[in-house]
């Protein structure tokens, strides 16, 4: 098998993306037959562990507080919750569950110590567990890896010209950095984007340039379709059309092929001869149950039909890579550093996000 190329092009990229759709879809198909199995999908359960009321401005997110939206704010979940859903999630044929958190980046405390303690209780359901809590250092890593944790989700989301223009609170070299953070550990990277957030194919090359030159290249790359929620300063972003699913994720196959490539938000918006041609192209991982964090997702039962009719089957945890071990935290190497880093405060303005803060402020 041919050694993974880590140095495309965003031009490379774009002829990839832009070939007609017949070849684009045969050649990402027959890379996926090389490096997996096409019969094989993954399934992730999201868990909102903690929601809404996030200090960050991110234009796509429901769960900021200076947006006016219709989302019910939750604190940090207890670690019965936690595995209550867990074990829901399991008998459904989910082999992981990512939790995600509202937050901008992990402080070290009480909080955090629970969810290392929820990391603990899922790895021994036997259950690959990935967590999504926003920037963080290489401690915080390294304990998530102690206590058992699978992957770290934490996406780049678009090119780095066009994060400017959706996101004023941080910067694409903090989450970068994160990502480095999480390399120096044994948790694997999970790391995509958004399409339909108004951004050019150019600027969808350019997140998958940043993307693919990472090396390793990210284990699991999930594609969002933008979920427009009212509210947002991104409300009236037209729905992404099917084919431009189809590009990218059959783009990112070629040039990732051994990720495991997420159909993520946005699936609800799918027919499933839609999610079929995306299969075909490559996705091979998707997010099951009725709710991603705070917005709908189809229903799992409608799912399993799905795998039925297509003869896709459930892939079984660890069948990527080992099951980590799960050290207790009175054993643990690694204790909490309490570090303050400096993540970066860009701060400039963005038009729409002003007006949705606007907006949100005369409706409270
Ligand atoms: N707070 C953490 C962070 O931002 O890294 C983790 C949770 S955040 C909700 C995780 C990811 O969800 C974002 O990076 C983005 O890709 C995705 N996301 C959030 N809102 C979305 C939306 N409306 N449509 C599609 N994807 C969305
Ligand atoms: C990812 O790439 N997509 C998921 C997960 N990682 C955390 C989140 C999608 C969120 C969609 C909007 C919502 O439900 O709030
Ligand atoms: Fe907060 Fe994450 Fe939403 Fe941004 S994407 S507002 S950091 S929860």
């Amino acid at each position: 098998m041919s050694e993974t190329k880590h140095n495309w092009t965003k031009e490379e990229i774009l002829e990839i993306y832009n070939k007609p759709m017949m070849e684009l879809l045969y050649e990402a198909a027959t890379i996926h037959r090389l490096h997996h199995d096409p019969n094989v999908v993954q399934v992730s359960t999201l868990l909102s562990i903690k929601t809404g009321g996030c200090s960050e401005d991110c234009g796509y997110c429901p769960q900021a507080a200076r947006y006016h939206t219709n989302i019910e704010g939750n604190d940090l979940m207890t670690v019965q919750q936690v595995k209550a859903q867990a074990l829901r999630a399991k008998s459904t044929g989910s082999s992981r569950v990512c939790m995600g958190a509202a937050w901008r980046n992990v402080k070290d405390g009480e909080e955090f110590d629970q969810v290392l303690e929820m990391v603990r209780t899922i790895n021994k359901l036997d259950m690959e567990v990935c967590c999504t809590l926003g920037m963080i250092t290489e401690n915080q890593a390294q304990r998530l890896a102690e206590a058992g944790l699978y992957a770290y989700n934490h996406n780049l989301d678009s090119s780095e010209e066009y994060y400017k223009e959706v996101v004023s609170t941080r910067g694409y070299q903090d989450r970068l950095d994160t990502i480095g953070n999480v390399r120096k550990t044994n948790v694997t990277v999970c790391s995509g984007g958004i399409i339909g957030m108004g951004e050019k194919i150019e600027d969808r090359a350019g997140m998958l340039v940043a993307l693919s030159t990472l090396n390793p290249q990210p284990e699991s790359t999930p594609i969002n379709a933008l979920v427009a929620v009212e509210g947002t300063p991104l409300e009236d972003e037209q729905p992404v059309e099917i084919w431009d699913m189809i590009r990218m994720v059959a783009t990112t196959r070629i040039i990732m092929p051994e990720t495991q490539v997420r159909l993520s938000a946005g699936r609800t918006q799918m027919s499933r001869e839609g999610q079929a041609m995306c299969f075909f192209a490559g996705a091979n991982s998707i997010f099951a149950g009725d709710k991603l964090l705070t917005t709908p997702n189809p229903d799992v039962n409608e799912d399993m039909k799905m795998f039925d009719t297509l003869g896709l089957n459930p892939q079984k945890p660890f069948t990527k890579k080992v099951q980590p071990q799960t050290v207790e935290a009175n054993s643990s190497q690694f204790e909490a550093l309490g570090e303050k880093p400096k993540w970066t405060r860009p701060d400039h303005k963005i038009e729409r996000n002003e007006q949705a803060k606007a907006s949100a402020k005369l409706q409270k």
